[in-house]
């Protein structure tokens, strides 16, 4: 399936969002559009900040999606346009290099680091011309992977408008790198699970090299999605890559601490692999070698044998220039115990115990719990909402995605459905107007999706 390129051909008729954005487009540009391209959102199950680290994740499509309809033209520019007033009309010419502004992430650079991508990918030396207007249903900066979704779409359709085929694996392993032109030192996990999904099951996605295996999940529980309705802009922010930077850091520390070549291991899974160590060894040696009180860079560049130039070239990355504190053995932790409960989690949908629901539930809690203690990666308005949906009928629940604001997965089962839905509506979204408002959107069932596709109307 991951050979072939994401091209469903089919037609899509009848669909009221479909037409709006039909007529939208044909408002705007005077024409129809030749094709439409989406791609989808995902919710993460479990496996949180660190596929960065090299681990594997497990999550899943969402319905929600990003839909681009597309016209191609000799107009030599691409002229970007979206249904939502908010994200404004722009245009870039074909015959200059395409440059992503990190310094201000708006929505059309998302778009254009999925352009650029297949333009180096495929040595395109002029880009064809085309118009395009954008529609969104995925919730933007909540943890649902919007801007992956709007990325990998925009990959898609630059592949479908310039006659390119590559495979869903290709485009799932250049987006997911493309999207670090705007400034994120992203792992890798959302544009996987965007191309590689397929509807009903939820994947284990492992790197380097990419693969996506099916999981089935029990069928005694749904997954819900609840956003706490906190946005984190994570382009706009350094909260991501402080983590990534304390995770190559503590990397360096380990390997440093065992008498292996610091400078080539960046991820703490090559650290792993150069030990021959179990998630569990690795553990003990976190305990063993670093301490809980933050490091500093003086302390780190002493260990590591570095200067304090070296440091910030080879460590830091443009917006965490301003570090001076690193806490690693926390970030450590977290990264070995989560990938320990990824595999112990696909080893029970698997085996299928009858208690599977329970285990599923009770890892998810646990992850929770190592987000919001160790990587420190949770926010006041999660924490009452992750108790609220335990309180509720949820067996498990957790943040989901990058954290500090955005969605909580929960884990209910089938029979609770429904009075858990009204209870987690009555003590979180209605006595607040603001969350009360955008309800319907944010607190909602979800099953496993389809991947990204091209198709005509
Ligand atoms: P997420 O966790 O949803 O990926 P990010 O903060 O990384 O959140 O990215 C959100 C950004 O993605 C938005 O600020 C916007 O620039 C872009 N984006 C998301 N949805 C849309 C959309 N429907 N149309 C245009 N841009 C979008
Ligand atoms: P969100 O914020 O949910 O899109 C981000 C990263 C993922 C992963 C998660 C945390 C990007 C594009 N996405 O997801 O790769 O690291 O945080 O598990 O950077």
């Amino acid at each position: 399936m991951a050979t072939n390129p994401p091209k469903l051909k089919t037609k899509m008729t009848g669909n009221e969002r479909l037409q709006n954005l039909k007529n939208t487009f044909e408002k705007k540009y005077g024409e129809s559009p030749l094709f439409y391209a989406y791609a989808p959102g995902r919710v993460n199950l479990i496996g949180e900040h660190i596929d960065y680290c090299g681990y594997s994740v497990l999550p899943m499509a969402i319905e929600q999606n990003i839909l681009t309809a597309v016209s191609v033209n000799s107009s030599g520019t691409i002229q970007l346009a979206n249904m939502n007033p908010q994200f404004k009309d722009f245009t870039v010419s074909c015959l200059e290099d395409i440059v992503i502004d990190r310094d201000n992430p708006q929505w059309y650079y998302y778009f254009l680091c999925g352009v650029k991508a297949i333009q180096e990918k495929c040595g395109i030396a002029r880009l064809s011309g085309m118009s395009c207007v954008v529609d969104g249903t995925v919730p933007p900066s909540s943890g649902l992977s919007s801007s992956s979704a709007l990325v990998c779409c925009a990959g898609l359709v630059t592949m479908e408008a310039n006659q390119k085929s590559l495979s869903k694996l290709v485009l799932a392993e250049i987006c997911a790198k493309c999207e670090n032109y705007i400034g994120l030192e992203g792992g890798g996990m959302d544009q996987s699970i965007s191309f590689l999904a397929e509807e009903g099951t939820a994947k284990l996605i492992e790197f380097q090299p990419l693969k996506a295996t099916d999981v089935k999940l029990p069928d005694g529980a749904v997954f819900v999605i609840s956003n706490c309705c906190k946005e984190m802009n994570k382009a706009s922010s350094s909260h991501y890559n402080i983590r990534v930077v304390e995770c190559r850091i503590a990397t360096k520390m380990l390997a440093q601490a065992r008498g292996l070549d610091s400078s080539k291991l960046l991820k703490l899974s090559e650290a792993q692999k150069e030990l021959g160590a179990s998630l569990e060894e690795m553990l003990a040696l976190v305990d063993e070698v670093l301490h809980p009180e933050p490091y500093t860079r003086e302390e780190i560049c002493k260990a590591l044998h570095i200067t304090s130039e070296q440091f910030a070239t080879q460590l830091l990355s443009a917006n965490t220039l301003h570090m001076t504190h690193f806490k690693l053995h926390q970030r450590a932790k977290h990264v070995y115990g989560e990938a320990a409960r990824v595999l112990q989690f696909k080893a029970v949908c698997d085996s299928e115990p009858a208690e599977s629901v329970q285990l599923l539930g009770d890892l998810m809690n646990q992850s929770h719990a190592s987000c919001r203690d160790l990587f420190e990666c949770s926010c006041p308005e999660l924490d009452q909402l992750v108790s609220i949906c335990l309180k509720s009928g949820a067996v498990g629940s957790r943040l989901t995605g990058a954290g500090w604001g955005g969605c909580a997965v929960s884990m209910v089962p089938n029979e609770k459905v429904e009075s858990f839905l009204n209870a987690v509506r009555e003590a979180y979204y209605l006595p607040d107007p603001r969350r009360a408002a955008i309800e319907k959107q944010s607190l909602f069932v979800t099953k496993p999706g389809g991947g990204a596709a091209v198709f005509l109307e």
